[in-house]
């Protein structure tokens, strides 16, 4: 642990490396391949993903700010007072601004598995924001998710904006879910974004924006991976796959074979034949009712749900 600045320690709980190599392995040969989507989110990764937030189709990004900007106030008397807000995986930290603005919190702790990332949003942030504590916490999902309670202090607000909860697969998110609750601790709450049911155009729109940026952001993958893992992706013959899969409520992305693929996977070699599809993430989409129901399950007692006009998008509060 260390003060970097009057109002910002920085804790490293050392995140464990994953070996790429087996896990990749493992999910490539499986009869059904896929990948996991944290292997999008390398540096050029990021930056796509953060240009698609701004693309005219994507509106998760906006439409969630947008109420956040309107209903700061009306949440905050929803929730009583707030001193501590915790955000597992802060990122670039720019959510959680309006947050600090408005609710002025004694402390915000971040956690991120990115040291780099981490360190310069906390440092830009406590120099921003004089009055708030910033304990930066460098962690895994996992690690973060079983930090120790708040001491004599009340429980936290964790934050955890994005409809990112959508990532997950059912059996998961629920398992997600409890950590969120362990997070918060007694006396806590969440503010949780999720992506709303529509009509399928607009999502398969939003998934398949005309500048393309998904699609890169999508075959940025296999870039990564050929890099780190140097294992022969032929990136120019596969190509991006977004859908929307009404019975299960979820865009499903893929990157499908033009043609066969002879791969280098350590000392192995593994072909994928032409057609076939590796599923690199799954964005589930939810109902109000439908979400308020699983943070019951997870032990939560909702406080209140906020949408835009539209019903696009909804930001859940609930008490632990
Ligand atoms: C990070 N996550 C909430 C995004 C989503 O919409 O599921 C990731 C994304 N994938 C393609 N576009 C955006």
């Amino acid at each position: 642990h260390r003060q970097l600045r009057r109002n910002l320690n920085f804790y490293d709980l050392q995140p464990p490396a994953t070996n790429m190599l087996s896990e990749v392995t493992r999910s490539l040969t499986a009869a059904q391949p896929s990948l996991h989507p944290k292997f999008f989110y390398d540096s050029e990764g990021s930056r796509l993903f953060d240009a698609i937030t701004r693309t005219p189709e994507y509106y998760p990004t906006r439409t969630e700010s947008a109420i956040l900007d309107s209903h700061a106030e009306d949440i905050r008397q929803h929730l009583g007072r707030c001193h501590t807000i915790a955000e597992p995986g802060a990122g670039s930290c720019e959510k959680v601004r309006l947050l600090l603005e408005r609710w002025a919190p004694e402390q915000y702790m971040p956690l991120e598995i990115s040291r780099a990332c981490l360190l310069e949003a906390s440092q830009r942030l406590a120099a921003e924001f004089p009055g708030v504590n910033i304990s930066a916490v460098c962690a895994d999902y996992c690690q973060a998710l079983a930090l120790p309670q708040n001491g004599q202090q009340p429980g936290r607000v964790v934050f955890f904006p994005g409809s990112t909860i959508g990532n997950f697969d059912p059996t998961e998110r629920a398992a997600f879910l409890r950590g969120l609750h362990h997070l918060a601790g007694p006396g806590g709450a969440l503010l949780i974004g999720a992506d709303l049911q529509k009509d399928t155009e607009r999502l398969n729109a939003a998934y398949n924006d005309s500048q393309g940026l998904t699609a890169a952001f999508n075959l940025n993958a296999l870039h990564h991976l050929n890099r780190e893992l140097d294992c022969h992706f032929d990136v120019s013959q596969m190509r991006h796959l977004a859908f929307y899969n009404p019975q299960l409520n979820r865009i499903e992305m893929h990157l499908e074979c033009l043609a066969d693929q002879q791969l280098l996977l350590g000392q192995h070699t593994c072909c994928l034949p032409a057609g076939t599809r590796i599923h690199t993430e799954s964005s589930y989409k939810f109902t109000v009712e439908g979400f308020s129901k699983e943070l019951c399950d997870a032990g939560f007692q909702p406080l209140g749900c906020w949408t835009d006009p539209d019903k696009l998008f909804s930001l859940h509060l609930a008490a632990t």
